[in-house]
């Protein structure tokens, strides 16, 4: 009988710190990583046979659960055709016509394998586009790891306390300027100064990179109102709260229209599969219409579309996002109440089926507010909780995923399981 541990060594063998993604060695937390054997529904099954109500969700894809049958079923008709064309297919019109007729900026769109070759693809489309070459993110949010937005990211880089990744060019990171979140005379005074330079400002409308972190609407909206003035394109990254905060996104929630908007996870259902799309106007910049160059061998690969499409027809069905929010908001005022009632200072927040939880007593703004939470005991929670069967992000500075299978039956085992584990962090 093979066991978490002895996978974890032999996988350091061959694989950098035993993992495909950084966030996955439970670097923050300490302890073994659970090598999941299977998942179903709300839960995921280790090497060992443990089971566990997941709140990871692979990063917030999983919204309708693990192995949906609908969604099986459609990869396991798509492979019989065959895994790969490298040509145009049909399903990817309609897979293009339900993205541009659910979210509300969207005019065109190009699919691609990754949120980070959606993101890097969308920058190099604005510098394209307006021929100019800074670019302006802000501390704490993550849009993939391309080398232009490896500069004060959030997710793994925060995990592990370096901001900045080593391997970026400092010729190529100088055009790259960090601000901070929620912070409006900063971008103010930026724009006042070199708006004519910037190619784009990149944001995560709700920063799901460092925790959960709202961006405020008045924030929101002067960084659309600035781009408009100087001629910069506004990019959400939407690769988490795109139709994970709402069927539109954030675009739903805040009622505004970036210029361009990248997108991931969900629309892939599990599958390497993430887009960017936008004005139609800016995307006709991109080959073989126009000159800036974009490309990918399993770009809308019919497989990973089949398996999208299938999550995007259960995430429209009548209440799907009422019940989702429902399920996240009690989840959130049950884990409140328990850290009330073993005097843990202990605050959430949620949208949708995406929610942060903070050992702080106010809502965090910005990445410093984030970065003063109390990690010992976070990292103390998280282990409490997994031992009582509940799989949380091992790390501080990510967001939080529920999925349609949460039921309140699962939501009032994780509560229960909450209630030990606060008690167990009051105990000291
Ligand atoms: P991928 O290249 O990992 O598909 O997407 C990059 C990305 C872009 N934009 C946003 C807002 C994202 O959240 C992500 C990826 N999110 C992380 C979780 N914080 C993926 C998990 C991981 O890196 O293993």
């Amino acid at each position: 009988m093979t066991s978490n541990a002895k996978l974890f060594e032999r996988a350091q063998r061959t694989i950098p710190g035993g993992v495909n993604s950084p966030v996955r060695a439970f670097r923050q937390v300490g302890g073994i990583p659970r090598f999941i054997d299977r998942a179903e529904g709300p839960y995921m099954i280790d090497v060992e046979g443990r089971r566990y109500i997941d709140y990871i969700g692979s990063w917030g894809p999983m919204i309708v659960g693990h192995a949906h049958p609908e969604v099986v079923e459609a990869v396991q008709r798509a492979a019989t055709r065959s895994l790969s064309f490298g040509a145009p297919t049909a399903d990817e019109i309609d897979m293009a016509e339900a993205i541009c007729a659910l979210m509300p900026s969207v005019g065109m769109v190009r699919l691609v394998s990754s949120g980070t070759e959606a993101g890097m693809s969308a920058l190099r489309l604005a510098r394209g586009f307006t021929g100019r070459d800074a670019i302006v993110k802000f501390e704490g949010c993550y849009h993939g790891h391309a080398d232009s937005l490896l500069v004060k990211a959030g997710s793994g880089l925060l995990t592990f306390g370096n901001p900045s990744s080593a391997g970026v060019p400092a010729d190529l990171a100088k055009h790259t300027l960090v601000l901070e979140f929620n912070n409006i005379p900063q971008i103010e005074e930026l724009f006042a100064e070199r708006g004519h330079e910037i190619a784009c400002v990149m944001v995560e409308p709700i920063a799901g990179n460092m925790n959960f972190i709202r961006g405020s609407s008045a924030w929101h909206r002067r960084l659309h109102e600035l781009c408009a003035e100087h001629g910069s394109l506004l990019i959400w990254d939407e690769v988490m709260t795109g139709f994970r905060v709402a069927l539109g996104g954030a675009q739903q929630v805040y009622g505004m229209r970036p210029d361009l908007v990248v997108m991931g996870k969900v629309i892939g259902g599990g599958m390497p599969l993430a887009a960017f799309g936008g004005r139609a106007e800016v995307m006709r910049k991109l080959s073989p219409l126009g000159g800036v160059y974009q490309a990918g061998t399993l770009s809308g690969n019919p497989v990973a579309v089949a398996a999208g499409m299938a999550q995007l027809r259960l995430i429209q069905r009548t209440g799907f996002y009422d019940r989702l929010a429902a399920a996240t908001r009690s989840l959130m005022q049950g884990l409140e109440q328990a850290a009330n009632r073993h005097g843990v200072g202990f605050r959430t927040d949620s949208e949708g089926g995406m929610f942060g939880f903070y050992f702080a007593t106010d809502l965090p703004r910005n990445y410093p507010d984030i970065a003063r939470a109390d990690v010992e005991l976070f990292k103390r929670f998280f282990h409490a909780m997994l031992d009582r069967g509940v799989y949380l992000a091992p790390s501080m500075y990510e967001a939080g995923f529920v999925s349609a299978a949460h039921d309140e039956a699962v939501i009032a085992a994780t509560l229960a399981a909450a209630d030990g584990a606060f008690a167990e962090l009051a105990r000291g």
